[in-house]
């Protein structure tokens, strides 16, 4: 509640309608100006982050409303000055500073404005120009420069306490062609971000330029296929769906979308509406962090493994949709407002696409006796961001179903990262692409946090796959299997692997919540494709990204435990994050549940890939499993025929 010393100005910040509503533009300017107002930071401070303090669940869950609301903002600054890093709760009720704390050792994430300025620097700098100068390059316009992450090795260097990127090079032939077709290879400028100049150059030896044009916008093609015709897709009476502020309603799923500078996409509070009784499944849901370790043991190749949300920031890169979307339809977009280094507001417009899209068939059966056929279309809503992180573009898509299915994917494509090698060279370690352009093999791992609520709070997992019986008295020809579940009781019985062979799932149950048939009602989480990470369990990285050595982890809730790779993962030396949550092995039944799904797409590249990647999905499934009493899509009604589910016929 606000205080006499404290009192709430009306005018400054206008009520939002919901506690999990993103900072408004206003908002995020009022926490800027009440952070510098404050004097605790030199002018040389950035802001690396301001976003949304989500309120307590409880409050969360118990708003109605109209209620009074605590709006609060948690920031992240870097002092350029002195390298010190420190976090804030800024009250927007109060206008005051909540909560004020340096954090010592910790390397927040690399910003925009970064990249940016440090590739200005780089092309000034007169130790950058003479490596270059070295590999015949004059026109410093057409370099192109990537500040990767520089990791934590427990090198030397990698002690220092200094704000590091190692800026990566590529040239570009003309204006506007495809630079990553040619990569200044085994040349790395490591800049310091807090004085925004060269902290040393790696020239490890002189490789020429690849001599090809890898090109693919439509300026470069010379000739389109000319046998297509439009496929168009018609919602002439407009979308199913209904969105008030950031809560979208779509026939009987509710959630609500938001969106931070570290995640993107976040999605909360999704119920579904069950014979008019609100059903809760997950409290909140988003991509936490992800790692892309590449595997070429080479000194100018080994550190790249980039985390692109918690050493960069998923969110912050970000398309915007009005540049370019790939949805078909009748399309909402929502903007992404975000701050920038300077504290600025930063509006990614059209970040977040919904809309439905048809997908094939729902369920059909044909009785061959009388020749009835009852079909459904299986029409889905779509949440999606695309985010352009240097040369790779992810998709990410939250799917929800007519059955109650959700559905996570990722689509991956862009640019590979690409090395160049001497004429005839090759490495066993990646894949040629184009003559002397070669492909490291790698892969995105992704970390999904979702923090369950399966019809209520407490939730308990079992692990759930196949067996078959051995032979004998019960199993005399050898056909009888079954599924087996057994409960997942502390942290580290739920660390688990995926298990394709056994048809591995593992069940969400709620024990307080019992179905028709006596069981306790479930989702079940289903995996797509998968793999194991192929780094070394000892290698830095594995410690650092410790989520990719299981593919499930499960943690009882527990509001500071946000990030598989902990609150500050760049150049971090390891064991935060999910190593660290687990280490007391908590006991993780009837209790607030929160999954860590770990997905890997493993990339051997294939000069299809080349220039530009054609999509690969992957993801996984939330499935209801004892939640409903039948198919809960019974009732979609059917299709026109040669119409797509029109539902009446009016
Ligand atoms: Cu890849």
């Amino acid at each position: 509640m606000p205080s006499p010393e404290h009192p709430v100005d009306p005018k400054a910040v206008p009520p939002p309608a919901h506690p999990l509503e993103p900072l408004s533009p206003v908002e995020i300017r009022s926490v800027v100006e009440l952070v510098r107002q404050s004097g605790r930071i030199s002018g040389k401070a950035r802001f690396i982050v301001v976003t949304l303090h989500e309120p307590p669940k409880k409050d969360v869950l118990e708003f109605r409303p109209g209620a009074a609301l605590d709006r609060e903002a948690s920031v992240v600054l870097l002092d350029n000055a002195d390298g010190a890093t420190y976090e804030a709760v800024v009250s927007l009720n109060r206008r005051e500073i909540r909560h004020w704390k340096h954090v010592p050792g910790a390397q927040p994430s690399i910003t925009l404005d970064e990249f940016f300025e440090c590739e200005e620097a780089l092309k000034k700098d007169p130790g950058f120009q003479a490596a270059l100068r070295k590999r015949g390059v004059t026109n410093f316009d057409l370099v192109m420069v990537d500040p990767w992450s520089e990791g934590n090795y427990g090198l030397p260097g990698d002690v220092s306490g200094l704000r590091l990127t190692r800026a990566l090079t590529w040239m570009r032939s003309e204006s506007g062609d495809n630079g990553y077709a040619r990569p200044v290879e085994a040349l790395v400028a490591v800049v310091d971000l807090n004085r925004m100049r060269v902290h040393r150059i790696e020239d490890h030896e002189v490789i020429p330029l690849p001599p090809e044009a890898g090109n693919y916008s439509r300026k470069y093609i010379k000739e389109f296929r000319a046998d297509l015709k439009p496929i168009e897709v018609v919602q002439s009476r407009g979308p199913s769906f209904v969105v008030e502020g950031t809560q979208i309603r779509w026939q009987k799923w509710k959630l609500r979308i938001g969106f931070t500078p570290r995640e993107g996409l976040v999605i909360h509070q999704v119920t579904y509406d069950d014979a008019g009784r609100e059903r809760p499944v997950l409290y909140r849901a988003s991509l936490c962090d992800m790692v892309v370790p590449y595997g070429d043991p080479h000194p100018y190749h080994f550190r790249k493994n980039a985390f692109d949300c918690g050493e960069f920031g998923i969110g912050l890169f970000a398309d915007s949709l009005a540049l370019g979307c790939d949805c078909l339809g009748e399309i909402r977009y929502f903007d992404a407002h975000l701050a920038t280094s300077r504290g600025e507001v930063y509006t990614i417009k059209n970040a977040i696409c919904l809309h439905e899209e048809d997908y094939g068939i729902l369920w059909k059966h044909m009785d061959w006796r009388t020749n009835e056929t009852e079909v459904r279309r299986n029409r889905r809503l779509v949440v999606s961001f695309i985010a352009t992180v240097g040369n790779y573009e992810y998709g990410f898509y939250w799917y929800f179903q007519q059955d109650g299915q959700i559905q996570f994917e990722v689509k991956l494509t862009g640019i590979m990262h690409t090395g160049a090698l001497r004429p005839g060279e090759s490495r066993p370690y990646g894949r040629m692409v184009a003559p002397q352009l070669y492909a490291p093999n790698h892969q995105h791992i992704f970390n999904v946090r979702l923090d369950m609520m399966v019809d209520g709070m407490n939730n308990s997992i079992y692990e759930v796959h196949n067996e078959s019986d051995p032979l004998g008295p019960g199993n005399p020809h050898g056909n009888a299997f079954r599924s087996r579940a057994t409960l997942l009781r502390t942290e580290s019985q739920a660390q688990q692997l995926v298990d394709p062979l056994a048809a591995r799932t593992w069940r969400i149950v709620n024990n307080a919540r019992l179905n028709r048939l006596g069981d306790p009602v479930a989702y079940r989480l289903v995996p797509g494709d998968n793999v194991r990470c192929f780094l070394h369990e000892s290698s830095t990285v594995m410690k650092r990204a410790a989520f990719m050595r299981r593919h499930l982890w499960v943690t009882p809730y527990h509001p500071d435990e946000r990030y598989a790779t902990g609150d500050y993962p760049n150049q971090h030396p390891g064991g935060a994050g999910l190593a660290a949550y687990v280490r007391d092995d908590r006991p993780i039944e009837d209790t607030n549940l929160v999954l860590w799904y770990t997905m890997g797409a493993n990339h051997v590249p294939r000069p299809e890939d080349w220039p530009v990647m054609p999509v690969v999905h992957i993801g996984f499934m939330l499935k209801p499993d004892g939640f409903f009493e039948r198919n809960p899509a019974l009732d979609v009604p059917p299709a026109t025929p040669g119409h797509c589910c029109d539902g009446d016929k009016g």
